[in-house]
């Protein structure tokens, strides 16, 4: 039996002539490896003429059939209409590398098993903020193949026209050094930063003890404080250069308009801090009374910051209460300052959320009943996943994980987020072509899908089975894992250098300065049926494209190929989450 199916592989490769590829996308499954008490699933294409249950053979690195099996009957997936089957092998537990074998089709695809699967994963996926790192040059031997020079060092930036007050007039030239590149571009804004920072810190709160030890390799590894800490220190610091000296927040730092892709030690832009508005500014306060919390067993390392940072906090926040509804809007504020800014806006019109998690994190920090009364009374009805335009999620993942003062709103809280899983894990466990609670209906593949979708639901189902021990969150939060990592209608792993089919060409202008690029450990934003770019720069989408195949891996499809610092936080959380259970 072991040897037939090897034969008869083998007869289909001379047969048809087929090279024996190890990455046929007609068999799609997480590419980067499946720990060996998963449960391990691949989605094929139908390669039977019936439609019939196709064969399944399952080879060792010798070339031993070490597993047999029929996939399950056809199954249409709702979006693209195509049948498809699933396969699973949850029986095979043996750590090591495969190859599934389909019959009578001639596609092949690696399996990886081990025991750690996600650890580099992590690793890198964490490595990706030093790569970011702006006003610094990325040298040996924390480049690990990637060095460059230090690019936009920002002590000579610009206040806008829209930001311009009396101590700091139009023009008037500040220091707002460091921090991050957001994305695929050059520039850096509040918004973004302080959603990625809450869901950094909070991630680390989960799970101190696994990344006290996870060894990044960065310039501050001899520091007696977690590397994952001393890179997000990195950010934080360049956070608090964007407060004005009323408490009030810059909205962002950037060049009138985007730069070409051209290396960062290239560009001769101005930059400028623009319009400071209420969403920043309570971002602001909330990642400064979190840091201030999470830091504050580091004082000997950072001395002096979680003071600096508590008083930051409460005048970001008395700032905001003193201007709740200044919100960003690029149009009108072009049609009233110049120069006219055209990067990216990350426009929110409802401060509601951002003053619900600033009160709760300077409840957390301070103990003052005031701060929880008052983000009891910010708490939305809606129950909305978080993403950076509404971070009220965060917040009430910090109640139901410190409830302490608001015992019956965190209970009301955790009855509310897993309502909101339920019926996707129902997906999941019956309907889902991918054996995903991800991906299933066409309105969840938009921009950044892949993190505030995919990722963001698994780390939802992290938080659910750390709230209930219900070992169904768990196995559904890796079904997530599965599907940003290959088991999706592409077939692609979509984190740049893993996986055997991942993206080559992202909308990176860092990773484009390198030959052998893309730079490693990056969450592609995903499939996108809003196809934004359509149109623009060489950007086409083939007719009548799924939603869930609505993917281009073509460096101008900034829809859907960009990468950024909010999509890899949920990339490590997740990972690191899954991890750290092992
Ligand atoms: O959330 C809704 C979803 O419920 C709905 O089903 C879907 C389809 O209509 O739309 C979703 O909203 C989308 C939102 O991203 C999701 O976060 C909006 O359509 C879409 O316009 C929005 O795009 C944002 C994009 O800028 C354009 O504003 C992305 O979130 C945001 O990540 C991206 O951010 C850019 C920065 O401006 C500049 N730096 C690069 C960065 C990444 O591309
Ligand atoms: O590179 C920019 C990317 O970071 C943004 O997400 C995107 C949408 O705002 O815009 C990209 O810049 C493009 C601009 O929008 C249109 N001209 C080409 C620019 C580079 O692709």
């Amino acid at each position: 039996m072991k040897k037939s199916y090897f034969l008869l592989a083998c007869a289909c490769a001379l047969i048809t002539g087929c090279k024996h590829t190890s990455s046929s996308p007609e068999i799609r499954l997480n590419q980067v490896g499946f720990r060996p008490l998963q449960e391990k699933t691949a989605t094929i294409d139908v390669c039977t003429a019936d439609a019939a249950p196709c064969s399944v053979a399952i080879l060792s690195a010798s070339g031993d059939t070490v597993w047999t099996g029929m996939a399950s009957a056809t199954m249409i997936n709702p979006l693209s209409g195509k049948p498809r089957q699933l396969v699973d092998f949850s029986t095979l537990n043996t750590p090591g590398t495969y190859t599934i074998h389909l019959t009578p089709s001639t596609a092949t695809q690696s399996l990886i098993i081990s025991p750690r699967p996600y650890r580099e994963l992590t690793r890198q996926a964490l490595r990706a903020f030093y790569y970011q790192r702006t006003a610094m040059p990325i040298d040996e031997p924390y480049a690990e193949g990637y060095p460059r020079p230090a690019g936009h060092p920002d002590t000579l930036v610009l206040v806008h026209a829209s930001a311009a007050t009396q101590e700091r007039p139009e023009n008037t030239i500040i220091a707002s050094s460091g921090g991050w590149y957001d994305a695929g571009d050059y520039n850096k804004y509040v918004v973004n930063s302080g959603y990625t920072m809450g869901v950094f810190l909070m991630a680390y709160e989960q799970q101190r003890a696994y990344y006290d030890t996870l060894h990044l390799n960065i310039p501050e590894s001899t520091l007696p404080v977690p590397d994952m800490l001393a890179e997000a220190m990195y950010n934080i610091r360049w956070m608090m250069t964007m407060q004005d000296t009323d408490g009030g927040a810059y909205h962002k730092l950037t060049e009138p308009d985007f730069e070409g892709f051209i290396h960062p030690t290239e560009c001769q832009k101005p930059r400028y801090v623009v319009l400071k508005t209420t969403p920043a500014t309570l971002d602001l306060a909330a990642t400064l009374a979190l840091a201030a919390r999470i830091y504050a067993p580091y004082e000997h390392v950072y001395p002096g910051f979680v003071a600096e940072a508590t008083e930051a906090a409460k005048r970001a926040y008395q700032w905001a209460k003193a201007n709740p509804a200044i919100y960003y809007d690029q149009p009108a504020m072009n049609e009233q300052f110049t120069p006219a800014i055209t990067t990216g806006a990350y426009d929110d019109y409802d401060a509601q959320d951002e003053f619900y998690w600033a009160a709760t994190e300077l409840y957390l920090l301070t103990n003052d009943p005031t701060y929880r009364d008052e983000a009891l009374g910010y708490c939305p009805e809606q129950f909305t996943p978080a993403t950076w335009g509404n971070v009220a999620e965060l917040a009430s993942l910090e109640w139901m994980l410190h409830p302490a003062g608001a015992e019956a709103f965190a209970q009301e809280r955790q009855t509310a987020l897993l309502a909101h899983l339920q019926p996707y894990i129902e997906e999941a466990e019956t309907t889902s072509v991918h054996r995903s609670p991800y991906g299933n209906r066409a309105e969840e593949f938009f921009w950044g899908c892949n993190s505030e979708g995919c990722c963001w639901r698994g780390i939802e189902c992290l938080y659910a089975y750390q709230l209930t021990g219900n070992e169904r969150y768990r196995i559904n939060a890796e079904r997530c894992l599965n599907h940003v990592l290959g088991q999706n209608a592409t077939g692609y792993c979509f984190v740049t250098g893993f996986g055997t089919h991942s993206p080559k060409q992202p909308h990176h202008r860092l990773s484009h300065i390198y030959p052998n690029g893309p730079l490693p450990g990056f969450l592609i934003g995903g499939p996108n049926r809003e196809r934004q770019d359509d149109g623009i720069d060489g950007v086409k989408y083939p007719k009548n494209v799924s939603a869930d195949e609505s993917y281009l891996d073509f460096r101008p499809s900034y829809a859907t190929n960009e990468v950024t610092i909010n999509w890899n936080v949920t990339l490590f959380a997740l990972t690191a989450g899954l991890d750290a259970q092992q």
